[in-house]
């Protein structure tokens, strides 16, 4: 399938000097990981984590799928990612270099960001928090954010970050099942010029009922607006940070202790939380930023997830931390002030490496293209060696113009395939070691058992699609789904599934002669909108929760040239059908409504209404009949089964 005209040999300056540095070397890793899986994580948990307690136990798979690493070891993560790097003498170095959305830059040293950490640690202690408590986190792009995250790992309270594009809804949603017991936010944020609230979100969300374990909610200041203050639950971080000391002894937790909840979209009902351990998760989150980035002292790292979605957690939060490395931070958005922001911040910090997601490639791409003084082309970018893309496929397109433009024809692009519940990088190519192919993650990060089966379980031969899997467990894995151990089993590990192996609910082919993965899709109802993952469910659930309006909805993806795939909702109202402007204005509210649901990524690109949904004489909603008309293609399926074949005509023609 692939030629060999179309593959990116390393630069043999980087294959030679790489941590990882030839094939050869990934071979024999992978070799390594294959005669002794457990020796080698051992090794790999015993280089990379600095443990109170060395662990004896390595992989307890005794209650499989709920397996345990390092169980016996003990270890603090924020001491492996700062108290590490002052006692190594990188107290002086930069740790964090942030950009505010207005372009100010402030750096922290490691020193200063112990100190932080530790201050907010103290405060948090002084509210009464212990080990086990959870904390959510709804903060914009910040130092406090990432210190918040890591004040958590301090005293052994458990973090659960929430998008701060999210609605009160989802925020309600989340402070509930946690059974969080404190809230960190601040005043508002600014992205794009723009101020929007957050503390007045957080209000509006423990008004809605259900959030009756937070005691405190913790404001930082931002912006300085005028925000209502609620009398004796919500304090000034300011002010509570001012008394504490700067220093703070570690609550030392076991391996398996929670990090933190993180959480993410599936086939059905709501959102689900992640549970992640405080070793395993460390030790890949360290490992794979230093292996896939091959991360060097003297590097300036960006990632430009947001600390709201895992990339954020692994690739800001902890991983180049726990490696003592200088990375960026940058507050706002890619587009302001104009679509050329990316390129003038890596030409002025010299970034060096720079991880961002495709759906943002193709809009800078669109915005080159009319408006050439954004074109990356114009600006110094020599400092970068390499690049990287998450969180969706990236077209060979647009991988061509990274690549050529921005990556000036000379830097590998690690297209890093991983999930929420990965925790890290699962196929990646490493930049040294792996010949590209756009468009392909190329090959398994060493110790990584994946593969294409079928729906037995058996392996499908190379060039045969089929469906994802990760055949032996690995230490940063989902350890449960909080509150919900069945549906963790059920999601991942489904009975009905054989070979016991994690299902990570993608297809995925290997190219016949290189054995190189290309990730097919979801083969779930899950969509992914500009990186971001949501459930077909979840919409058509704030749909009808507009009981005023919808009677019945159906949601289904249709692709799209920026944001990877759109969300095209088919809707029937408890009234008539509208036509014209009437179903432009219903349309709008029905967004707006999504809007305020789940938050504004959620919010349907296309809304039709029908007097009914194409359905089976069963019932069943026919959403592959959907998803031709969503993209406007001829309809081929068999429509001998549907009740009320003229609906598609309806639906095929209302907008
Ligand atoms: C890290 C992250 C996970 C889903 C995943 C897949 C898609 C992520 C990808 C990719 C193709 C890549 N995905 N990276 N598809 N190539 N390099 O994005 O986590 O938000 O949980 O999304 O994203 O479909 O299953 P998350």
């Amino acid at each position: 399938m692939f030629t060999t005209e179309t593959l990116y040999v390393p630069p043999p300056a980087l294959a030679e000097g790489a941590h990882v540095a030839g094939r050869a070397a990934y071979d024999a890793l992978v070799r390594e990981a294959a005669a002794d899986h457990q020796a080698y994580w051992a090794r790999l948990a015993r280089e990379f984590v600095e443990w109170k307690r060395p662990f004896k136990k390595v992989l307890d798979a005794s209650n499989a799928p709920f397996f345990k690493w390092f169980e016996d070891g003990t270890l603090n993560a924020s001491y492996n990612c700062l108290d590490r790097q002052v006692h190594a003498g990188l107290g002086a170095k930069v740790a964090i270099l942030f950009e505010a959305d207005g372009g100010e830059v402030t750096r922290v040293s490691y020193a200063d960001l112990l100190a932080r950490v530790c201050r907010m640690a103290n405060m948090l202690r002084a509210q009464g928090i212990k080990k086990g408590d959870r904390i959510v986190i709804y903060m914009s792009m910040s130092i406090d954010g990432v210190v918040a995250m890591q004040a958590c790992a301090r005293i052994g309270a458990t973090h659960c970050v929430v998008f701060g594009g999210f609605s009160a809804q989802s925020l309600r949603d989340r402070i509930a099942d946690t059974g969080a017991v404190l809230v960190l936010t601040a005043d508002q944020q600014v992205r794009g010029g723009k101020h929007l609230p957050l503390k007045a979100i957080v209000d509006e969300a423990i008004g809605l009922g259900g959030c009756e374990a937070v005691r405190r909610v913790v404001v930082a200041k931002r912006t300085g607006a005028d925000i209502a203050m609620r009398h004796p639950r919500d304090l000034w971080m300011n002010d509570l940070l001012a008394c504490q000391a700067d220093t703070c002894s570690p609550e030392w937790v076991g391996a398996e202790h929670p990090l933190f909840l993180l959480y993410t979209s599936g086939s059905t009902g709501k959102p689900k939380g992640v549970q992640h351990s405080t070793g395993g998760y460390l030790l890949h989150a360290a490992l794979t930023t230093k292996w896939t980035f091959d991360l060097r002292p003297e590097d300036m790292f960006w990632c430009t997830a947001d600390i709201g979605w895992v990339t954020g957690h692994t690739y800001i939060a902890y991983g180049p931390l726990a490696l003592g490395a200088t990375q960026v931070v940058f507050e706002g958005v890619p587009t302001y002030p104009d679509a050329s922001r990316f390129w003038t911040m890596i030409q002025d910090h010299r970034v060096s490496i720079f991880y961002t997601a495709p759906t943002a490639i193709r809009s800078l791409i669109k915005a080159a293209e009319s408006n050439a003084e954004t074109h990356p082309d114009r600006f110094d970018l020599r400092s970068l060696r390499i690049l990287g893309s998450v969180g969706e496929p990236i077209n060979p397109a647009a991988w061509e113009w990274y690549h050529r433009h921005v990556g000036g024809g000379r830097c590998p692009i690690v297209d890093t395939f991983w999930q929420t519940e990965t925790g890290g990088h699962m196929i990646t190519p490493l930049p040294g070691a792996t010949s590209l192919v756009p468009g392909s993650c190329t090959l398994p990060f060493p110790g990584i058992d994946a593969a294409v089966v079928d729906e037995t379980g058996a392996d499908v031969p190379n060039g045969q699609g089929g469906i994802l899997v990760i055949k032996k467990p690995w230490p940063s894995m989902i350890r449960t789904i909080w509150g919900d151990p069945e549906r963790f089993r059920k999601s991942y590990y489904p009975d009905d599934f054989k070979g016991g192996y994690y299902l990570a609910g993608d297809g995925a082919i290997r190219d016949a002669e290189t054995g190189y993965f290309t990730i097919t899709g979801r083969i779930d109802d899950v969509l992914n909108v500009s990186g971001h993952r949501m459930g077909t469910m979840e919409i058509e659930s704030a749909l009808v929760a507009c009981t005023e309006l919808v009677a019945e909805a159906a949601v289904v993806g249709r692709p799209d040239d920026t944001t990877g795939e759109a969300i095209c909702a088919f809707v029937v109202l408890k009234g008539s059908r509208p036509t014209g402007d009437e179903a432009k204005a219903i349309a709008k509210r029905l967004r707006d409504w999504v809007g305020k649901e789940i938050g504004p990524i959620a919010k349907p690109k296309d809304i039709r209404f029908g007097d009914n949904l194409p359905k089976t004489r069963s019932g069943k909603i026919m959403r592959r009949l959907l998803r031709s008309v969503a993209i406007g293609e001829a309809i081929t399926q068999d429509t001998s089964t549907l009740d009320n074949p003229m609906v598609l005509d309806q639906l095929m023609h209302s907008n």
